[in-house]
């Protein structure tokens, strides 16, 4: 069975293929969006939901519908619990409020970053409790229509680190810098190596919960 993962990133692709293969699972090939479309460009959707299901089905059925073909597509972010689970779907441009406004992604990052610590500013350690969220959602191409069978959430928790602590680390990308990891809370989730944060991480738990029930047979495509 072909499955498009529907994301330009290149690494989510490994990362999702390693675990369905850690997992036994090897009776579907991923495909990239490059592989599957050509030199065709698929507009993007606009993520206009308020969870990260929604917009993790949104993408999904958007691809399946454009490509004809059964799709795989993740939306992420982080919530923190004293600030109601914000910045939640608007992870990616919670400097400015949710609006997309051509930022380049190191300097978003930053401001991002900067928002967040400003939020929790007075907030201490053991109430800067927070999660990572990953939800990967199949829409399968059945029936010359495109329909949603399976949306899955994976999370990771941590903890956001006071300022003068974090931000810190070399490794990993958007408020990894400012995430304290479990046990001990000792470390940045930019400080473990890419094989650490594989193992714990929001988009693995995701990834290896879909390739469970597609190798139990509970969705077949
Ligand atoms: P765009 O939304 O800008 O395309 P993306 O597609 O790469 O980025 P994701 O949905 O994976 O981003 O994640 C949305 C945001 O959530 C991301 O920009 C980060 O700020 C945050 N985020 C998600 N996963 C993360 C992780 O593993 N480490 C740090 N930050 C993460």
């Amino acid at each position: 069975m072909e499955l498009v993962v529907a994301t330009s990133n290149p690494h989510k692709i490994e990362e999702i293929d390693a675990i369905f293969r850690e997992i036994g699972l090897l009776g579907v090939r991923l495909l990239t969006l490059k592989e599957a479309a050509g030199d065709v460009v698929i507009p993007e959707p606009a993520e206009t939901g308020s969870t990260f299901e929604a917009n993790a089905r949104i993408k999904a059925k958007a691809y399946a519908a454009a490509l004809q073909r059964h799709c795989l597509a993740d939306d992420s972010g982080l919530e923190v619990d004293v600030l109601g689970g914000e910045p939640g779907v608007i992870s990616s441009h919670y400097c400015t409020d949710g609006r997309e406004e051509g930022m380049p992604r190191a300097e978003r990052d930053r401001r991002n970053n900067e928002r967040l610590l400003k939020e929790l500013e007075d907030v201490p350690l053991e109430a800067r409790e927070a999660r990572f969220v990953c939800v990967m959602a199949i829409a399968a191409w059945v029936g010359h229509a495109a329909r949603v069978v399976l949306d899955v959430r994976g999370t990771c928790p941590g903890r956001i680190g006071l300022p003068g602590d974090v931000p810190r680390g070399e490794h990993g990308f958007g408020y990894d810098p400012l995430f304290l990891v479990p046990p001990d809370y000792t470390r940045a989730s930019s400080e473990l190596s890419m094989d650490e944060k594989n193992a714990i991480s929001h988009r693995g738990e995701a990834a290896r919960f879909l390739g469970q029930l597609l190798s139990a047979g509970v969705v077949s495509l």
